[in-house]
C-alpha cells in the first residue's frame, strides 16, 4: 500500500522510515527542499545522535521504499496519510496551527477516497473536531467516517532514542470510529511493539496532553518543596530520597528548569482544549510558572553566594555550566540556561557558557573558569559528574559554585573551600 508522511522532523523522519522498512511505498512530503534533497540522497538531516537512524534511512532510500518531495500532487494516490508537523505555542501560550492548517488544506484537495488520515501531532483536546475534521472535509467536498477515515495518533519519542522509542512505546490509537481505530492498530502493529489502545479522538488527545502535564506538575511539586527546604534549613534532595521510601510515592527531581520541546508546551495545549468553558484550571498555569521561575532561583542563589564572598553579581564573571534543556543531548530548545543568561547579563554579569554537546561552547571546563568568580551548573550531563574540583578551584578568581541539579558531592566542594550552594537546600 501506498503511505505518505507530512512533515520529515525528528517525529516524522523515523516514522517514515520504520513504514517503509514494514514493506510500504513511502513518500515524504517535507516544505524545506533542502531536507528533501538530503533525505532522497539517504541522508538524515537530524542533529545529534540517533543510533539506527541515518543507516534505516539510507537503506530505504536506496532500495526505492521512501522518498520525499516538497509539493502535494504527489500525495494524490496515497492509502494512509500521517500527519507529523509542528504544534508549537506562542509567548501567550496559544497554540499556533499554522503548519497543522496549511498541511491539511493542502492535503484535502488531492485525498484519495477511501484514505486513511492519522494526525501524530500533538494538538489540544477537541482539535480534531473542530480544525483537522472541518479543513478536510470542506477541502475534499469528502465526508469523514464514509469518505475518508480519520484518527489521532499521538507519538512518544524522546530525542536520542527516536528509533527505539517509535518501537517500543505504547500508543493511544483514537479512531474517528471504532472500526477505523482498529484499521489503525492494525496499521501501527507492523511497526509498534507496545501495546496499542482503541480510543476515540478526545481520549487520545487527552492522554498525551495530560502525560505531559502531569509531568510538569510533578516536577513543579519538587520545585516548591525545595524552595520550602531552603527556607526551612532542609535538603530536598535528602526529604525526596526519604518521601520516596513510603509506598506509591514518586517525588520527581527538583533542578534549574523545565525545557524541551514536549514538557514545556503540552500543558497550554491541554488548558487550550477547554478554553472558553467554566473550568477552573489552576494546577497547569501553577506548575508552568514554578518551573518557570527556577532559573530566576538560580540567579538569586548565584548574587547571595557572590555576596557572601563580598563579590556583587554587576562585574562579576560567571561560568555557567550546560546549556542543552536534558543532560547529555545537544538540544537547546527552552533551554532553562538560555533564560539565565540573559538574566545574567542583563544584571552586568559578565557570562561564559560551556556545554560538551553544544557547538562553540565545548572545551576544557577548568580552562573556561579561569578567574570566575562563579560557576553555575544547569545540566548534569556526565562530563559534570567528574569535574576536577582542585583545578577548579585553583582556576577561579572566587570560588562560588551555585549547583542547580546536585550534580556536586557539595561536602568535598566544601572541604576545597568553595562556597557551595545547591538548589533545594539551605545556604550555608
Ligand atoms: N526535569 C526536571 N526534573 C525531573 C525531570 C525532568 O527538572 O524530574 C527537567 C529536565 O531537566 C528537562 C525537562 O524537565 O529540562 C524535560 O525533561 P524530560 O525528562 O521530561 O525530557 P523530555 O522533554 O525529552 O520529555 C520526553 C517526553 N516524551 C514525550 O513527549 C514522548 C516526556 O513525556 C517523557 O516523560 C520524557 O521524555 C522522559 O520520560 O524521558
Amino acid at each position: 500500500a501506498k503511505l505518505a508522511v507530512i512533515g520529515l522532523g525528528y517525529v516524522g523522519l523515523p516514522v517514515a522510515a520504520l513504514f517503509a522498512k514494514a514493506g510500504f511505498d513511502v513518500l515524504g512530503v517535507e516544505i524545506k527542499q533542502e531536507r528533501v534533497d538530503k533525505i532522497n540522497a539517504g541522508l538524515s538531516p537530524i542533529e545529534g545522535e540517533e543510533p539506527g537512524l541515518a543507516q534505516l534511512l539510507a537503506e530505504q532510500v536506496t532500495q526505492g521504499r521512501l522518498r520525499a518531495a516538497a509539493d502535494y500532487e504527489t500525495l494524490r494516490e496515497r492509502d494512509v496519510i500521517l500527519i507529523d508537523v509542528e504544534t508549537p505555542v506562542d509567548d501567550q501560550h496559544i497554540p499556533r496551527y499554522e503548519a497543522l492548517r496549511a498541511a491539511l488544506t493542502q492535503l484535502a484537495p488531492v485525498l484519495k477516497r477511501g484514505a486513511l488520515v492519522i494526525v501524530e501531532s500533538t494538538i489540544a483536546p477537541r482539535t480534531m473536531d473542530t480544525v483537522v475534521r472541518p479543513l478536510l472535509e470542506e477541502g475534499s467536498g469528502m465526508r469523514v467516517n464514509r469518505d475518508f477515515y480519520l484518527g489521532n495518533c499521538p507519538e512518544r519519542v524522546m530525542p536520542g532514542r527516536l528509533l527505539t522509542n517509535l518501537s517500543s512505546l505504547s500508543r493511544v490509537v483514537g479512531g474517528g470510529t471504532p472500526e477505523t481505530a482498529q484499521a489503525m492498530i492494525a496499521l501501527y502493529r507492523l511497526i509498534v511493539q507496545a501495546d496499542l489502545d482503541a480510543a476515540d479522538w478526545i481520549t487520545a488527545e487527552l492522554v498525551k496532553t495530560v502525560e505531559n502535564a502531569y509531568r510538569d506538575v510533578q516536577i513543579a511539586f519538587a520545585n516548591e518543596v525545595g524552595l520550602i527546604c531552603e527556607a526551612l534549613g532542609g535538603d530536598v534532595w535528602t526529604v525526596r530520597e526519604l518521601v520516596n521510601k513510603s509506598p506509591q510515592r514518586h517525588m520527581h527531581l527538583p533542578g534549574a528548569g523545565v525545557g524541551g520541546h514536549c514538557i514545556p508546551k503540552d500543558p497550554w495545549l491541554l488548558a487550550h482544549g477547554i478554553q472558553g468553558m467554566d473550568v477552573p484550571l489552576r494546577m497547569v498555569p501553577t506548575a508552568r510558572a514554578i518551573n518557570d521561575g527556577m532559573p530566576a532561583h538560580m540567579v538569586d542563589l548565584l548574587s547571595k553566594a557572590l555576596a557572601q564572598a563580598g563579590v556583587s553579581l554587576a562585574g562579576a564573571r560567571v561560568l555557567v555550566l550546560g546549556y542543552a534543556y536534558l543532560e547529555n543531548s545537544d538540544d537547546t530548545r527552552n533551554s532553562p540556561s538560555a533564560v539565565l543568561v540573559r538574566l545574567l547579563e542583563s544584571l552586568g554579569a559578565d557570562v561564559r557558557i560551556h556545554d560538551p554537546y553544544v557547538e562553540g561552547m565545548q572545551g576544557d571546563v577548568v580552562e573556561a573558569a579561569q578567574g570566575a568568580d562563579a560557576v553555575v551548573l544547569m545540566v548534569r550531563h556526565q562530563a559534570y559528574n567528574a569535574l576536577d574540583l582542585p583545578q577548579l578551584r585553583a582556576a577561579m578568581r572566587t570560588p562560588v559554585l551555585v549547583d542547580g541539579r546536585k550534580a556536586v558531592d557539595g561536602r568535598r566542594a566544601r572541604e576545597l573551600g568553595f562556597l557551595y550552594w545547591v538548589v533545594g537546600a539551605a545556604s550555608p
